[in-house]
């Protein structure tokens, strides 16, 4: 179940930063209710060692690595105490990721008006949410959605929409600047937002903010408070994922003196960021670090922080 799991999102076939989380979150919880285990200890094992197979399928998600903690930390002393716990651990997690979903599209819909077109890149279930809801309010809006090449996840973005009944504009994504003066606001996923409330997202997304910048089109984050990342108050760097290079060019064995390169994600500064929609607020990029504390509890003095919780240090 594990392995199964950890292979679907490493293939792309689970994807988007909250589903990734609740994928690994469920499959936890299965593999808490099944492991056979002699006693508390090696069940704590075990449990580490599903979790260090889950974080290693996508680095750069911090949703992931947030979900596994919050899933498998417990207080018990006894080996049924410690299962039960994990699996409510779980559960609770699903609950929550879903009602902030939900939550993130009331509070950042807010922020949409009447007649606006907004400008969206890859697929994001948050994203998302704001835009349907600002709809389903009865708002009037239009959406403009990138391809979001290699993957072209803004495939299922227009789907989506379509369904929904968004009229919607698809672009290539160096179309961007061509058409951000259409365009009135920008609103965007988040795969990670660190300390100083930088965001790290699809590989685009820091172009599509510089152009808004530029434009002075407002650009919204729309994130779960389980996407902040607690380690990059340590100093850590938010790894970003390189895929393979058949993403981008299928022949790329012909040639001989070329390197393709698919960083799957970029880092668009905080400077360029409005406002970042939460499930507890809607608030500036510069009170991430609010987040990471109050609702994630670490603090920069916190004795376990520095030993952050990747696999190998779990
Ligand atoms: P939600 C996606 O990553 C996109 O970068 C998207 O903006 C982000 O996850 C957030 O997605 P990928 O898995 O959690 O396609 O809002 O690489 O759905």
């Amino acid at each position: 179940m594990i392995e199964e799991t950890a292979e679907k999102i490493r293939s792309m076939e689970i994807r988007g930063a909250g589903l990734i989380a609740r994928a690994a979150a469920s499959a936890l919880k299965d593999f808490a209710l099944n492991v056979e285990a002699s006693g508390l200890e090696e069940f704590d094992r075990a449990m580490k060692q599903a979790a260090g197979v889950l974080l290693r399928t996508r680095p750069t998600a911090v949703s992931l690595a947030n979900a596994v903690r919050m899933v498998i930390r417990h207080r018990a002393k006894d080996l049924d105490s410690a299962r039960m716990e994990v699996i409510a651990n779980a559960e609770r997690f699903i609950e929550r990721s879903l009602k902030a979903v939900e939550r993130i599209g009331e509070i950042g819909s807010r922020r949409i008006r009447e007649g606006d077109t907004i400008l969206t890149h890859c697929n994001s279930t948050a994203a998302l949410a704001v835009i349907e809801r600002a709809f389903r309010d009865g708002k009037e809006i239009r959406v403009v959605a990138t391809e979001s090449r290699p993957r072209y996840q803004g495939h299922l973005t227009i789907k989506r929409l379509d369904e929904v009944g968004i009229p919607t504009e698809l672009i290539v994504d160096s179309a961007v600047r061509s058409v951000i003066e259409d365009v009135d606001l920008v609103v965007v996923g988040a795969d990670v937002i660190t300390a100083n409330g930088s965001l790290v997202n699809k590989i685009g997304t820091s172009q599509i903010a510089l152009c808004a910048h530029e434009a002075r089109k407002p650009f919204m984050v729309a994130a779960e408070t389980y996407k902040f990342s607690p380690d990059t108050l340590m100093g850590e760097l938010v790894e970003i994922e390189e895929r393979g290079p058949e993403e981008v060019l299928e022949n790329y064995r012909e040639f001989k003196h070329l390197r393709v390169r698919n960083p799957a994600f970029d880092v668009t500064p905080h400077q360029y960021i409005d406002v970042i929609c939460t499930e507890v607020g809607a608030i500036p990029p510069e009170m991430s670090y609010i987040i990471i504390k109050e609702w994630l509890g670490w603090e920069i003095s916190d004795k376990e922080m520095q030993t952050s919780y990747f696999p190998e240090k779990l």
